[in-house]
C-alpha cells in the first residue's frame, strides 16, 4: 500500500548542522566570486556561456538546492536498486542519528554544478554503499570517491550531476592528467581540467559536524 511505499526515505546521508551550512555556503560564494574575476577563468568563459564575449556572474549562475548534505544512498522511497538492503544494513541502523565530522577537502566547479568533495574516514566508509559509478571507469576509483556536497546547480541541472562531475575530474587525475595549475589562492591551489572543470584543493580541509540521517521530503 502507499504507506509501505513511503517507508523508505528519498535518501540517506550526512546533514550539516544549520550553523555550519552558512559557513560552507559563504566559503563557496567567496570562491565563486574570486574565480569569476580571474583572467584564467575569463579565458575559458565560453565553457560556461557558449560565447567568448559574454559575461557570467557565477553567484547567479548556480542555484542552491536545499539543506547541505552528503548523500550516501539514494533510495527514491524504495524504488532505487539496493535501497531496502541499505536501509536494513546493521551499520546504517546503528549509526542512524549519530553525529560525525565530515572533512571537505576540495571545491569544484563545472558548467553544470558546484560542489565540495568529502574525504571519508574508514568509519564513514562503512556507511558508503557499493557505487557502480565509482567502478565504471577502465580502472575503478577508490570507494567513496563520489562523496560530495552539492552547493549549487546551473538552471535545469539536477543535483545528481554533482557527484558525476566530481568522478569525471577524479578519473582524469587517475588517468594521469595533471590539469593546468592556475594559481595559489588563499584557500588552496586552483587547477583547470578543461571543458569548464575547475578544482580548488583546500590547503586546510574544512571540518564540519554532520548528522547521519535520512530525508523524506
Ligand atoms: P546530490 O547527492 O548530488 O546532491 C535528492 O535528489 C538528493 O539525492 C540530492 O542530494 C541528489 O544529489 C541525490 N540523488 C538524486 N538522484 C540520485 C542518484 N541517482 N544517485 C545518487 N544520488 C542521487
Amino acid at each position: 500500500g502507499p504507506l509501505e511505499e513511503m517507508s523508505l526515505p528519498l535518501f540517506f546521508g550526512w546533514f550539516l548542522l544549520p550553523s555550519v551550512q552558512d559557513k560552507v555556503r559563504c566559503t563557496s560564494m567567496d570562491f565563486l566570486k574570486t574565480l569569476d574575476t580571474l583572467e584564467a577563468f575569463k579565458k575559458h568563459l565560453s565553457d560556461f556561456t557558449g560565447k567568448a564575449e559574454k559575461e557570467v556572474d557565477l553567484e547567479q549562475y548556480f542555484q542552491a538546492k536545499g539543506t547541505l548534505h552528503c548523500t550516501t544512498e539514494f533510495c527514491d522511497y524504495g524504488k532505487a536498486p539496493g535501497a531496502k538492503e541499505y536501509a536494513q544494513n546493521t551499520t546504517v541502523k546503528e549509526f542512524y542519528g549519530s553525529a560525525f565530522e565530515l572533512s571537505l577537502s576540495a571545491l569544484f566547479v563545472t558548467p553544470r554544478t558546484v560542489g565540495a568533495r568529502v574525504s571519508l574516514t574508514e568509519e564513514q566508509l562503512l556507511l558508503w554503499p557499493a557505487d557502480p559509478k565509482e567502478e565504471a571507469g577502465s580502472t575503478s576509483l577508490p570507494r567513496g570517491s563520489r562523496a560530495h556536497i552539492t552547493l549549487g546547480c546551473a538552471e535545469h541541472v539536477e543535483p545528481v550531476q554533482t557527484g558525476l562531475d566530481l568522478l569525471e575530474i577524479l578519473t582524469l587525475q587517475q588517468e594521469g592528467q595533471q590539469g593546468e595549475p592556475i594559481e595559489e589562492m588563499e584557500l588552496g591551489s586552483l587547477t583547470y581540467y578543461g571543458e569548464g572543470r575547475w578544482l580548488l584543493t583546500l590547503r586546510e580541509p574544512i571540518c564540519t559536524p554532520a548528522c547521519f540521517s535520512s530525508f523524506y521530503g
